[in-house]
């Protein structure tokens, strides 16, 4: 059985959705990073890195959204949620690194800009630049959405890794979404998707477990 090692509401989200996509038994295990117990040594014993998302297989444990995404898409091919060679898997995971180390990355300093820089007047000019980089990544994403309904054209891993980072830009930074209407479309269009709306259930009882413990 899968295990899926996850934070409600964090990029591990994106994975927790690829499972209910590919119809698999699995578990979800909510870890609560406001808490620290990603740092705590049982979930460093399965991920030492000390984030999420990390599954665990019957292969063994992956970790890393672009990997873990991968290797679920190779799971149920039939699904045909990621390219299977040639240029077409090429260009998904020209998406997926795109969106791993430049969209998500535009995210850090402003989550944590004490982890980059040490001072309140230095975090506030880091933030405020990260901000400007963001945008412009957003950018980026709403232009390649442009005049489809998918980033590869059908439902694939990298609409379920966009999910998160149109809500985190909407919610947890004030962004105005509307002037990327081709990215505000898409995320709408994740929002009705089944796969999501179960997802979200079960991440917003993870997050009562984890409040309640
Ligand atoms: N490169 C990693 C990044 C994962 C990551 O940054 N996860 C965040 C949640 S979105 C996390 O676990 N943060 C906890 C921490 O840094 O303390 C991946 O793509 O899997």
């Amino acid at each position: 059985m899968i295990t899926l090692h996850y934070a409600p509401g964090a990029c591990s989200i994106a994975a927790h959705i690829i499972l209910e996509e590919i119809g698999r038994p699995f578990e979800a295990r909510p870890v609560s990073l406001r808490k620290g117990q990603q740092y705590e040594p049982g979930y460093l014993a399965i991920n030492p890195r000390g984030k999420v998302p990390a599954l665990t297989t019957a292969d063994g444990i992956v970790t890393e959204n672009v990997a873990i995404l991968t290797y679920l898409a190779d799971l149920a091919p039939e699904k045909g949620l990621l390219p299977r060679d040639g240029f077409a898997r090429a260009q998904a995971l020209s998406w997926l690194g795109f969106l791993t180390s430049e969209l998500h990355g535009s995210y850090g300093p402003l989550f944590a800009p004490q982890r980059f820089i040490d001072g309140d007047e230095v975090q506030a000019a880091l933030k405020e630049k990260a901000r400007t980089r963001l945008a412009g990544n957003l950018a980026d994403v709403d232009g390649r959405l442009a005049g489809r309904d998918w980033a590869l054209g059908e439902f694939s891993v990298v609409d379920a890794y966009l999910y998160p980072f149109f809500h985190w830009a909407k919610t947890y930074m004030g962004f105005d979404m509307a002037p990327y209407a081709n990215y505000s479309a898409h995320h709408a269009r994740m929002q009705a998707r089944a796969s999501v709306q179960r997802v979200l259930a079960r991440e917003e009882a993870g997050q009562a477990l984890l409040d309640a413990a």
